[in-house]
């Protein structure tokens, strides 16, 4: 098992769309492992294959306070949308930062799983907006682009920012 680099706004490797997995194979599974350890050390609820620099349509979600609940989605498709549910979301490719965001509170997804088994699920709530958010990342979306452009601007300038003392303080 490995932890992986998570990409940062404005990192324009983030707005590349991925593409569709066509077969599981040993190495995606590697992957999706990867992908847990990765997202429960952050730690987060969610985690797309786009963040850790792999432009393929897989996320990975468990919404549980003790890792007990992880969802495998391959290939998502948003088939219906219902509702509206306002969350203060965040972003592991955003640290520090929480907005609120409007989304749809109800979804039904289609999905193949690590089994290569096609699955129909309803999502409702905090799964269903964790969802919508990791497939916006495969599509190369970021929750900052739902913001005013003076508070996405804030943002990525402050990032930036850090980024450089980052760099500055390891030389
Ligand atoms: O850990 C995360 N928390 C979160 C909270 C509200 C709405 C969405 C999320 S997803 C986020 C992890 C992440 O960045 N996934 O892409
Ligand atoms: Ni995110």
């Amino acid at each position: 098992m490995a932890k992986l680099k998570i990409l940062e706004f404005p990192d324009p490797r983030l707005r590349i769309k991925a593409t569709p997995v066509e077969f599981v194979s040993d190495e995606l599974r590697t992957l999706i492992s990867d992908m847990f350890e990765t997202m429960y050390a952050a730690p987060g609820i969610g985690l797309a294959a786009t963040q850790v620099d792999v432009h393929k349509r897989l996320l990975v979600a468990d919404l549980s306070d003790d890792n007990t609940e992880p969802h495998v989605l391959i290939n998502p498709e948003i088939l219906e949308k219902d509702g509206v549910i306002v969350t203060d979301e965040g972003c592991l490719s955003v640290p520090g930062y929480y907005e609120a965001v409007e989304r749809a509170e109800r979804i039904k997804v289609r999905f193949i799983d690590r089994d290569e088994t096609e699955i129909e699920m309803e999502a409702v709530g905090l799964l269903a907006v964790c969802i919508q958010h990791e497939v916006d990342h495969l599509d190369g979306k970021l929750f900052v682009d739902y913001l005013s452009e003076a508070k996405r601007q804030r943002i990525r300038r402050k990032l930036e920012k850090d980024r450089r003392q980052q760099a500055t303080e390891v030389a």
